[in-house]
């Protein structure tokens, strides 16, 4: 079920992102855009989508934040692809944007994509309630910026040329921002539309966030880098402190399924009808890419 899903929302929000991006015409920048936002496995459009079929939030809607929140993602990934950043060729298996255009058209396909994400949230077609539109956009902002995604980011390139390794405690505070912001502003995106409780999806996406970060850096040792699509053993060849450096890939394995119960015990309130969400916690942990 999970992967049928899946495979439905990545299309779904291809067609989405094309559609909407088609106005924007044909320039290097906007084909930069679209090449940045075409491919990945789509899993946080498909909690956003999920989260809101929970909630009866009708798809036309939540196609919004779910196109919103991946477009969010790339611009991520092209920034933190530069040679200032992590200096990456490869991104899902094909050249990163500044290696097939430059690092001017990267920094603005990424701005672009950034601003681009904000726009569908805050379009009418998102939602009728101009109230809930500015909460998804005031909590996407949160989860992107200089409490979330940002923060994270920058603590990890602090992190590079600190003098003592980071701690367990701390490399999880750093990873609830860099990665696990955005996954979270994802699996609350439908109780938020819906106007209910977030609470018990905001428990699942803490847990999902940081077992997804754990099998990141297990793969980052473990994975093939033709399957990840990008390089692999970055993170140890530069002596960076990861769950794997700290726990072990014992230790980091027994975490990451730990913490895939503790998402699927959060959904209780949902019963059987969060099954798909609780399969997703399990594919995070058993990917490949
Ligand atoms: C530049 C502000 C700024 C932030 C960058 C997301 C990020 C912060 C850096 C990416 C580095 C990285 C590999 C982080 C590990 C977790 C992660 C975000 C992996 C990529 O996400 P997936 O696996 O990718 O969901 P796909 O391609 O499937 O969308």
């Amino acid at each position: 079920m999970f992967q049928t899903r899946l495979k439905e929302t990545a299309a779904q929000v291809q067609a989405h992102l094309d559609a909407t991006m088609m106005p924007l015409g044909h320039l290097p920048v906007i084909e930069a855009m679209r090449y940045a936002s075409a491919g990945g496995k789509r899993l946080r459009a498909f909690l956003v989508m999920e989260s809101a079929r929970l909630h009866g939030v009708d798809p036309q809607h939540a196609i919004w934040p779910a196109a919103a929140i991946e477009a969010i993602h790339a611009y991520s990934l092209v920034h933190d692809d530069l040679p200032c950043m992590d200096d990456d060729d490869l991104r899902r298996g094909l050249p990163t944007v500044h290696k097939k255009w430059d690092d001017c058209t990267a920094v603005l396909a990424g701005d672009a994509l950034q601003t681009f994400g904000f726009e569908c949230v805050s379009r009418a077609e998102c939602h009728t309630d101009p109230l809930v539109r500015a909460e998804l956009t005031v909590t996407l902002a949160r989860a992107a910026g200089a409490q979330g995604m940002v923060l994270g980011q920058a603590l990890d390139i602090a992190a590079e040329t600190a003098e003592t390794p980071l701690s367990l405690d701390e490399i999880t505070r750093l990873q609830a921002g860099k990665t696990g912001a955005l996954i979270a502003w994802s699996a609350t995106a439908g109780p938020l539309m819906a106007q209910q409780d977030t609470a018990p999806l905001m428990q699942y996406a803490a847990a999902l966030g940081l077992a997804f970060q754990i099998a990141d850096d297990i793969l980052d040792v473990e994975g093939d880098a033709d399957k990840v699509g990008k390089a692999v053993g970055k993170d140890a060849n530069a002596g960076k402190a990861t769950f794997v450096s700290l726990l072990g890939l014992k230790g980091a394995k027994s975490r990451a399924e730990d913490l895939v119960q503790e998402a699927c015990d959060a959904l209780y309130v949902y019963g059987d009808d969060a099954e798909t969400l609780r399969e997703a916690a399990r594919f995070v942990i058993s990917r490949d890419s």
